[in-house]
């Protein structure tokens, strides 16, 4: 497989290409908000400009769920590992940045849209769901209306989004144990509830948010390069064994 290059920018208020390719190999990429203005680049042909890390793969992953509950500091712990601490300054409309992640000798490109959980903002989100191959739903445990709100994400992603896109309920903020109001339990239950994966995480400590995205990158690079006789991956179950308990990495 020929190596891409990322785009030099890595971060940009506009996303930066539909050059990537459809989450099952299958699906055409579509000209969305986030299109070239002279329509959508075939899947697999093309780079996203100038310098930067070469990748194999490329795929959009979304972050998604009530403002506050810390999409945007899970991102920027994933992507420069810190911590967005001091006064919230929440997100206007959508961000997104890039990473790479080497899997199982494949670069993976992850474009990671940061979406504003604020209502007025819904609409401008609505457009992005359908070229999302991940979303990664998240609500904070101190936040009992963040949980609540999590069937309300459901229904608009079931609405918006593509059959297929992979899907995965975070509940962060599990290192302010003090103030926590939804139980691991109560998370767990939803999660199985839907048949989603779930895990729970720190952008504080950073507890699972590489993971998070790991698993993700693994789940979707299988669907299109997975070979007939490996094995196939199982993203419950990866989830599940390495997930590590808020206990361990408390700073
Ligand atoms: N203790 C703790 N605080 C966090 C964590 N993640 C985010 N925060 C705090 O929560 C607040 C909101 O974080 P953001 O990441 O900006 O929230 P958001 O989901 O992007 O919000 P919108 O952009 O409005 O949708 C900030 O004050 C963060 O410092 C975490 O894991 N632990
Ligand atoms: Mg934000």
């Amino acid at each position: 497989m020929s190596r891409k290059k990322t785009s030099k920018s890595k971060t940009g208020t506009v996303p930066a290409a539909s050059v990537l390719p459809s989450a099952n190999g299958a699906r055409p990429v579509r000209p969305g908000p986030e299109a070239p203005p002279n329509g959508p680049h075939q899947p697999g042909r093309l780079s996203l400009g100038g310098g930067g890390d070469f990748y194999d793969i490329a795929f959009k992953v979304m972050l998604v769920g009530d403002s506050g509950v810390g999409k945007t500091c899970l991102l920027v712990r994933f992507k420069d590992g810190a911590f967005l601490a001091g006064t919230f300054i929440s997100t206007v409309g959508i961000d997104f940045r890039n990473k790479v992640l080497d899997v199982d000798g494949m670069k993976v490109k992850l474009q990671i849209w940061d979406t504003a959980g604020q209502e007025r903002f819904r609409s401008v989100t609505h457009a992005y769901y359908r070229d999302a191959h991940a979303l990664l739903l998240l609500y904070d445990v101190t936040n009992k209306a963040s949980f609540d709100n999590i069937q309300a994400w459901l229904t608009e992603i079931q609405e918006y989004a593509q059959d297929d896109v992979v899907l995965m309920l975070l509940g962060n903020k599990v290192d302010s144990a003090q103030e926590r109001v939804v139980k691991r339990e109560d998370g767990e239950k939803l999660a199985k509830e839907y048949g989603l994966p779930y895990m729970e995480t720190s952008a504080k400590t950073g507890i699972n948010i590489e993971l998070a995205f790991t698993a993700i990158a693994k789940e979707l690079k299988q669907r299109i390069t997975k070979a007939p006789n490996e094995p196939h991956f199982r993203l419950h179950d990866y989830v599940k064994r390495q997930g590590r308990g808020p206990s361990c990495c408390l700073s």
